[in-house]
C-alpha cells in the first residue's frame, strides 16, 4: 500500500496546489523521504519496496512534469546503489536521507544561481517579455533588477489558469515596472514595445534542446525569431528530460475543460492542452545551473552529469 503521505502529495500535485517544476521535485523527493522514516519495517528489502511502490505512485501525477520522474527516480538509483553495498536498515534510512537532503538543498539552490547567470545576458534598458509563471524566468529579471539594471517585465495572463497574473505580481513586488497583456498580445507588443530579450522557464527539454512548456511559448519562439530577439529558457539541468534520448515523444497533458469555461456548447468539443513544444532552432541559450548552454549541449550534460546513456 502506498504510503498516506505519498498519496497526499500525489493528490496535490495533480490538482496543482504543488505546482512549478521546482516545487514538485522537492515535494516528491521530500514525501519519499517522510515515508521512509515513518515506516517501521527493519529490513531493507521491505524498506526499498516501500520505496519503490511510492516512486512509481508519485511519478503519475503529472505526465509532462519531468523534474517529478527526475527527482522520483534519483532517489530510487540512490536506493538501489545503496543497497548493493549490504547496509543494516539504520544505514540505509540514514544514508539515503541525508542524499535526498542534499538533494533538495542542491534543488533549491539552482534558482538563484540560474538568475545571477541569466543577469549576465540582459542590459541595461530591456524591456524582457516572459510567459506563465516560472520562478526561474522571474529569477533572472529581477536579479538583472537587483544588479541596478533599468529592466521592464511584459507577461501574458496565460490562459486558462492565469499564471501570468502571479507572474505580473511578483515581479512588481520585487520592484519591475511591468506590464500584463492578454497571450495573443504578444507580437504586437513585442513590436510595439520594442522587447530585447525573451526569458521563459521549462517543463521539460529534450536531449536534442526541445523546450517543452506552458501552451503559447512556441508561438514567442516563432515571434521572436521573426523579430530577431533572443529567446533564453532559464531551467535546471533536472529538466532535461532523459526518456528523450532514445526517441520517446514527450507526453503533453491535457487537463479538464472546465478549466477553459463553464459555458455550455452543444455540440462542441472542448481540449485544453496545458504545453507545447519549442524546437531547439528557436531557442538561443539555455541558462542553467551549471551555466548557459546552446540547446544541442543538452544531450552532453545528460550524458555527463547523469550517465543516463550509459544507463539507458
Ligand atoms: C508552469 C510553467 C512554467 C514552468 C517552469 O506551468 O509552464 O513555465 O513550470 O517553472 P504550470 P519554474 O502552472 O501548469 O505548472 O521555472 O518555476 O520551474
Amino acid at each position: 500500500m502506498v504510503a498516506e503521505n505519498v498519496i497526499e502529495t500525489h493528490d496535490r500535485i495533480k490538482d496543482m496546489s504543488i505546482r512549478g517544476a521546482e516545487r514538485i521535485a522537492v515535494g516528491a523527493a521530500s514525501s519519499m523521504r517522510d515515508a521512509l522514516a515513518a515506516e517501521r519495517a527493519d529490513d531493507v528489502g521491505k524498506l526499498m519496496a516501500r520505496l519503490e511502490e511510492d516512486g512509481a505512485f508519485l511519478a503519475k501525477a503529472r505526465p509532462s512534469a519531468v523534474t517529478l520522474p527526475n527527482a522520483v527516480n534519483f532517489v530510487l538509483v540512490t536506493a538501489r546503489r545503496l543497497t548493493a553495498e549490504n547496509p543494516g536498515p539504520d544505514t540505509f534510512r540514514l544514508e539515503l536521507t541525508k542524499v535526498i537532503e542534499a538533494f533538495i538543498k542542491e534543488t533549491k539552490e539552482a534558482i538563484p544561481k540560474i538568475g545571477r547567470i541569466g543577469a549576465r545576458r540582459v542590459e541595461d534598458g530591456y524591456t524582457i517579455m516572459t510567459h506563465c509563471n516560472s520562478s526561474t524566468a522571474i529569477a533572472v529579471i529581477a536579479e538583472a533588477h537587483r544588479q541596478g539594471k533599468d529592466v521592464r517585465a511584459i507577461c501574458h495572463e496565460t490562459r486558462p489558469w492565469g499564471q501570468g497574473y502571479l507572474t505580473a505580481q511578483q515581479l512588481s513586488e520585487a520592484g519591475v515596472p511591468t506590464t500584463l497583456i492578454v497571450d495573443s498580445g504578444m507580437r504586437y507588443m513585442m513590436k510595439k514595445e520594442k522587447v530585447d530579450l525573451i526569458v521563459v522557464g521549462a517543463d521539460s527539454i529534450t536531449a536534442h534542446g526541445a523546450v517543452v512548456n506552458k501552451i503559447g511559448t512556441s508561438i514567442l519562439g516563432v515571434c521572436a525569431k521573426e523579430s530577431r530577439i533572443q529567446f533564453l529558457v532559464a531551467a535546471q539541468t533536472l529538466k532535461f528530460d532523459p526518456r528523450t534520448i532514445m526517441g520517446d515523444l514527450e507526453i503533453i497533458e491535457e487537463r479538464d475543460t472546465s478549466e477553459i469555461t463553464d459555458k455550455e456548447l452543444p455540440g462542441v468539443q472542448l481540449r485544453n492542452p496545458v504545453f507545447d513544444i519549442t524546437p531547439a532552432e528557436y531557442v538561443d541559450l539555455i541558462i542553467t545551473e551549471i551555466g548557459a548552454l546552446p540547446p544541442s549541449y543538452v544531450m552532453n550534460v545528460l550524458n555527463d552529469r547523469f550517465g543516463w546513456a550509459k544507463e539507458q
